[in-house]
C-alpha cells in the first residue's frame, strides 16, 4: 500500500513465519501484493487471489496465513476462491495463545478470545467446533448446526466473563496486599528478554524461549535494590505490533498488573534489526491504554550481540532515561539499578488537596510544580488532584496544614 515500503513489508512477513513457526506451522511460501488500495470483499486482487491459489496447490500448502487482519467477511470469501483454510494475523497469535496458556486464568482469557473472535467467523470450513479432523474438503458443521453452535457459544461466553471476573476481584485483591511495595513492571516487545532479565535480577525461574510469546502470566518476584528499596518486579505478555485491541482487552486482568505498576522497564532488543518500530509499536500500546504518563526507563538489551557499540551513544540521547544491558550475560545490571532508585526517588506522586476559593497564588503556583489532573470547585472551597514529585508533594501537603491555622489574608 502506498507508504509502505517493500522492505517493511518483507520484515513483517519474516515475524508473521516466526509466528507461524511457534505455532507449529512449516512456511513453504510467500507472496507480497503491491496495491493503492484494499479490495473491500478480499483484500487481495482476484488475480493475485488466482496466483495465491495455484501456488497453494502446488506447494501442497494446507492454510493461508495473511499478515493483516481479515473481516469474517473477507476470510469467507477467501476461503472459497481459494479453497483452503485462510487463517489472519490475530488467529494465528491466539492459536500461540491457545497453545501457551499455563494457569487458569490464562486458559480462560484465552478461550474467551478465541471465541470472541471464531463467533462471526464461523464457516463450514472452520470445523474445530465440531470437533472433527479438520482437513480440507471435509464437510463442517450445516447452517442449524451453525446456529446452535453461536447459541453454546455465547452461552459459554457469558460464563467465562463470570469466571474471569471472580479471578480478577481476587487479583485486585492480592494487588492491593502489596500496595506497600514499589512496583516495577517489565514490559516490552515479544523475545526481548523480559522474562530473562527477571530470571538474572530476582534469581527466578521463569520460563524463558527463543520463540514468540514465551510468557502469557504476569508473575510477581520481590527484588532488592541499594538504597533498601525493595521492590516488587512483574514479568508481564509481550507486545507484537498489528494486535488487535479486542485482542489485547481480553488480558485486561494481566495488564492490570501493568497499568498498577509504579514505574515500567521498557526492555529493548537493541540487536534485532527492526528494534526501533518495536519500540514505536509498544509506546503505541501504551498510549492506548492511557499508562505513557507513568515514568519509563528504557532497557538496551542483548548488547553483547551487537559488533559496534558506539551505535548505542546516539540512543541514549534520543531515549533517556535509559541503560544498556544484557541481561544473559550479566552486563549493566548495576547501572540498570540505580537507574530504577534513582527514578524511585524521583517518581510522582499522586496527591490532593483542598484549598479556599480566593488561594490564587496558591493555585498559580501548584500549576507550576505540579501537573494538575483534576480542579472541581466547591461552594467554598475547590479540590485539586495533582501529580508531581514527591518533595513538591510534601511542599504542597504543608500549605494545606498551614492554611488550616491561617486567617483568610494571611493566606494570600
Ligand atoms: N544474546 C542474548 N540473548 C538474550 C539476552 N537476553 C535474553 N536473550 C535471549 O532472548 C530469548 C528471549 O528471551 P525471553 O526472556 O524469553 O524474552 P521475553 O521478552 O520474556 O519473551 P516473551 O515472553 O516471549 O515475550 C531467549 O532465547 C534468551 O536467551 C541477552 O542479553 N543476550
Ligand atoms: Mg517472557
Amino acid at each position: 500500500m502506498p507508504g509502505f515500503t517493500r522492505q517493511r513489508e518483507e520484515e513483517s512477513l519474516e515475524e508473521l513465519a516466526a509466528l507461524a513457526d511457534t505455532a507449529g506451522a512449516k512456511v513453504v511460501g510467500r507472496i507480497i501484493q503491491n496495491r493503492r488500495n484494499v479490495d473491500p470483499g478480499t483484500l487481495i486482487g482476484k488475480g493475485k487471489i488466482q496466483q495465491v491459489a495455484t501456488m497453494a496447490q502446488e506447494l501442497d500448502a494446507k492454510t493461508i496465513i495473511f499478515d493483516a487482519d481479515l473481516s469474517p467477511t473477507q476470510m469467507k470469501n477467501l476461503e472459497k476462491l481459494i479453497n483452503k483454510k485462510v487463517v489472519d494475523r490475530s488467529g494465528l497469535i491466539l492459536d500461540i495463545f491457545a497453545g501457551r496458556a499455563r494457569s487458569r486464568e490464562a486458559q480462560l482469557q484465552v478461550e474467551l478470545a478465541q471465541l470472541n473472535y471464531f463467533m462471526p467467523r464461523l464457516s463450514k470450513l472452520w470445523t474445530h467446533l465440531s470437533r472433527q479432523e479438520g482437513g480440507i474438503g471435509t464437510r463442517g458443521p450445516g447452517e442449524t448446526q451453525l446456529e446452535t453452535d453461536r447459541r453454546a457459544i455465547r452461552k459459554r461466553i457469558r460464563h467465562l466473563d463470570q469466571q474471569l471476573e471472580k479471578i480478577g476481584r481476587q487479583r485486585a485483591t492480592r494487588r492491593k496486599h502489596r500496595s506497600k511495595f514499589i512496583k516495577v513492571a517489565l514490559i516490552g516487545y515479544t523475545n526481548v528478554g523480559k522474562s530473562s532479565l527477571m530470571n538474572t535480577l530476582a534469581g527466578a525461574e521463569t520460563f524463558v524461549e527463543n520463540r514468540l510469546f514465551a510468557t502469557l502470566d504476569a508473575t510477581v518476584r520481590s527484588v532488592s535494590l541499594e538504597d533498601h528499596n525493595e521492590i516488587l518486579l512483574i514479568d508481564t505478555v509481550g507486545f507484537i505490533k498489528k494486535l488487535p485491541h479486542h485482542l489485547v482487552a481480553s488480558f485486561r486482568s494481566t495488564l492490570e498488573e501493568t497499568l498498577d505498576a509504579d514505574i515500567l522497564l521498557h526492555v529493548v532488543d537493541v540487536s534485532h534489526p527492526t528494534f526501533e518500530e518495536q519500540i514505536g509499536s509498544v509506546l503505541d500500546v501504551l498510549h492506548d491504554f492511557d499508562i505513557h504518563h507513568k515514568p519509563i526507563l528504557t532497557v538496551f538489551n542483548k548488547i553483547d550481540r551487537l559488533s559496534h557499540r558506539d551505535r548505542l551513544t546516539p540512543l541514549a540521547e534520543k531515549f533517556a532515561p535509559s541503560v544498556f544491558i544484557s541481561a544473559t550475560r550479566g552486563l549493566g545490571l548495576a547501572q540498570l539499578r540505580s537507574s530504577i532508585c534513582e527514578m524511585i526517588a524521583h517518581r510522582e506522586v499522586n496527591g490532593s488537596i483542598k484549598l479556599p476559593l480566593d488561594a490564587s497564588r496558591r493555585l498559580a503556583r501548584i500549576h507550576e510544580i505540579a501537573r494538575v489532573t483534576n480542579t472541581s470547585f466547591k461552594e467554598d472551597h475547590v479540590v485539586i488532584d495533582y501529580s508531581t514529585e514527591p518533595e513538591s508533594h510534601i511542599r504542597i501537603q504543608q500549605w494545606e496544614e498551614r492554611l488550616d491555622r491561617l486567617s483568610p489574608e494571611e493566606q494570600e
